[in-house]
């Protein structure tokens, strides 16, 4: 690196999927380039792990001082954003998602001076979700149009943040990424056989179990499948659909076929006993789920939604279908479970998409060069 070293503040919410990890390992990464990293959030991001050198973690406090009915978190965020930069002398502020850290830090800089810089990562949700509601548009807007820099996971998210917000600011796309020294293709035969049978294959599906996953379609994908083709259902995750999930497994007759692994941190071994990844999600500004699969040599069959086909190449590294189409879906899943030779080709073209184009040392620097930019020392 021949720029100095920053002085960076990451938020996000600390334990929740997709952004949560991103945020966290983006920490990690610009931590290992010698930046100052300090996380601020409500408690401490649940995939930080142990001690890390240029790593600190500051935690929010809510004031719940008894005139308040709702603790005021959002102030509270605000009011440590702003301490902890004029303490540390931060240079950016780096926020994951719109609301509410977005306008935190938008109230952590009229505090600070504007030597601060914020840097906005839309995830998905925040728009596709929160900027349809009416009473919250004017306030995300704000929020990104003061930031000084504005990036989302895909291309279909800037797309779907112009059209809902009517935004016409720059904003850069930076896609997620998966570091390769954790998401590889582990030696997984014994753990295969606590689920499968030799001979029998295993189909996957890992989310928050909420209605936009219809995971509901994850399992007729499956029960067409296992008609013809021996195999088991591992399910990964926990979720408000998970009850109801309970239910259909039962009436389509498949309990001794579906596997519920509940959550679980080591992700890359779990994912690496897969031989197909089902993502048949209504929304997904860009499914992370897919890309940890694609670095372990996993290939995706899934739908077209939001982001997806940005980093599922069809026909390469997996097979996509319209959503809600699961007929397609299960042929295409049947395809690669049948054919040994398409299984091995998609396998290597997950393994070099994954190291290409979303691999962290890319993305890292590409944060990087946005941070140097809106501090003015390209
Ligand atoms: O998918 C979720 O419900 C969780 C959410 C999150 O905040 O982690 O995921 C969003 O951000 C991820 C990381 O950028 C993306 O991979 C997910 O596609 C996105 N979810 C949606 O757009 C629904």
């Amino acid at each position: 690196m021949n720029q100095r070293p920053l002085k960076i503040g990451i938020t996000c919410y600390p334990s929740l999927g997709g952004s949560g990890v991103v945020a966290t390992e983006l920490g990690k990464l610009l931590a290992e380039q010698g930046h100052q990293v300090h996380f601020i959030a409500h408690s401490i991001p649940f995939r930080l792990g142990s001690f890390h050198k240029n790593i600190c973690y500051h935690e929010v406090e809510v004031n719940d001082y008894y005139v308040f009915r709702y603790p005021p978190y959002d102030l509270s965020l605000a009011s440590k954003m702003a301490q902890v930069a004029n303490m540390q002398q931060l240079d950016v502020l780096h926020v994951h998602y719109a609301v509410p850290h977005a306008v935190c830090a938008f109230l952590a800089k009229k505090m600070v001076g504007d030597q601060l810089k914020v840097v906005t990562t839309l995830h998905g949700t925040d728009i596709t979700v929160l900027a349809q509601d009416e009473s919250l548009k004017d306030l995300i807007r704000l929020a990104i149009n003061e930031s000084d820099a504005v990036t989302a996971v895909s291309q279909d998210l800037i797309s779907e943040t112009r059209e809902l917000l009517d935004i016409t600011r720059d904003i850069d796309l930076t896609y997620n990424f998966v570091d390769p020294r954790v998401y590889y293709p582990r030696d997984v035969d014994a753990l295969r056989l606590d689920y499968a049978q030799p001979g029998e294959k295993i189909l996957m599906h890992i989310s928050n179990f909420r209605p936009v996953k219809r995971v509901g379609d994850v399992l007729e994908i499956f029960a067409r499948v296992n008609e013809e083709v021996p195999s088991k259902l591992l399910l990964v995750g926990e979720g408000p659909d998970l009850p109801k999930i309970q239910c259909r497994i039962q009436e389509l007759g498949l309990n001794d076929r579906v596997f519920f692994l509940g959550k679980k941190d080591e992700i890359a071994h779990v994912i690496s006993m897969a031989d197909v990844l089902l993502l048949p999600s209504e929304k997904e500004s860009f499914g992370l789920v897919a890309l940890e699969a694609m670095g372990c040599g996993v290939p995706t069959v899934g739908s077209e939604a939001g982001g997806i086909p940005e980093l599922v190449a069809h026909g390469e590294t997996g097979f996509l279908a319209p959503i809600g189409d699961t007929d397609a879906m299960a042929e295409y899943a049947i395809r690669i479970l049948k054919d040994d030779g398409l299984r091995d080709n998609l396998r290597k073209a997950c393994l070099e998409r994954a190291t290409t184009m979303f691999s962290n040392d890319r993305i890292r620097k590409e944060y990087e060069q946005i941070y140097y930019r809106v501090l003015g020392q390209e």
